[in-house]
């Protein structure tokens, strides 16, 4: 893919980038992504019937063992080139946020220091509280050492609520960024998919880089179609050939 010269200014010149990305980032890692997930081992999990509260509510156990199965994807997963150009590209900026849709935190293992995870990280347990009682068959399934409280994933599901700030910030970061960029997202799950256009109402320009074409693809001011993790280091060369602007 060549970056041509106009993009190559814009990349030059910006101090201020915000990301969004999906799962998309880390398909290069060996994480599957969404749309891939319906395929294959993962036909009798579909991620938009058992990423909700109810399905949990239902049968715990066959969520768990679905948030058990890409957990363990996730810690051996390693973080891949795209995320290792986006933790590049912030020692040479003023700053660089990342709002993730994904929940696997390979961003911060590849050095990011400003994520925003917009649903949350698979890593982590919350006590599941719901007014449903969930199925009675729960031995073994993962409890609060304290309060002996059924645990869940701490993600977010459809039908749930974005992180408390997390969206406010998000929104900040596209508004405030110079440069704002969509990597490796579908771009269907909202709110998250809406964010770039809080930088095109304000004039801030939005590259997107993605396999296939999407929602945004129509109003981005520059489409890469191809590899994240081909095309994210090829810029981070080309923002690094022009003067350091960090501080
Ligand atoms: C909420 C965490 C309200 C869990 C996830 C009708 C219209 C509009 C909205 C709705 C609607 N009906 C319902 C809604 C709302 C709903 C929604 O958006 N539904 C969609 C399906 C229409 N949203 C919600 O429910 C949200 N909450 O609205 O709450 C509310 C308000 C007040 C009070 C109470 C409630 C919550 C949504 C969060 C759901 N949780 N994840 C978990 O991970 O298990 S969503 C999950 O799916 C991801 O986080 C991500 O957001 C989404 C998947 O999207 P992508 O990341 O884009 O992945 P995908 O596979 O789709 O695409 C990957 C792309 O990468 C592809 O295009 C592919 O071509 C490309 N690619 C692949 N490899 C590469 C690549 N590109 C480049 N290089 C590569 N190597």
């Amino acid at each position: 893919m060549r970056i041509d010269e106009g993009l190559q200014r814009l990349v030059q010149g910006a101090a201020r980038v915000a990301v969004l990305t999906g799962a998309g980032v880390s398909a290069e890692s060996g994480v599957p992504t969404f749309r891939e997930a319906r395929s294959g081992f993962w036909e009798r999990f579909d991620p938009e019937e058992l990423a909700t509260p109810e399905a949990f509510a239902r049968n715990p156990r066959k969520v768990w063992a679905w948030y058990t199965q890409r957990r363990e994807q996730a810690r051996r997963a390693e973080p891949s080139p795209a995320h290792r150009a986006l933790a590049q590209w912030e020692q040479l900026l003023e700053w660089c946020c990342v709002v993730t849709q994904n929940v696997d935190g390979l961003h911060q293992r590849a050095g990011s220091s400003h994520v925003i995870e917009l649903h949350g990280n698979i890593h982590r347990d919350r006590r599941f509280e719901a007014d449903t009682a969930p199925a009675e068959d729960l031995d073994g399934l993962p409890r609060c050492p304290e309060t002996g409280a059924l645990l869940r994933p701490d993600v977010v599901w459809f039908g749930e609520r974005l992180p408390e700030g997390a969206l406010e910030a998000a929104k900040e970061a596209m508004r405030s960024a110079d440069l704002v960029l969509s990597v490796g997202t579908s771009a269907l799950v909202q709110p998250a998919a809406s964010l770039p256009l809080e930088a095109l109402e304000r004039d801030i320009p939005v590259v997107e880089i993605n396999r296939e074409p999407t929602p945004l693809t129509p109003v981005a001011d520059w489409v890469l179609q191809g590899e994240a993790g081909e095309i994210l280091p090829q810029l981070v060369t080309a923002a690094g050939s022009g003067a350091k602007r960090a501080g």
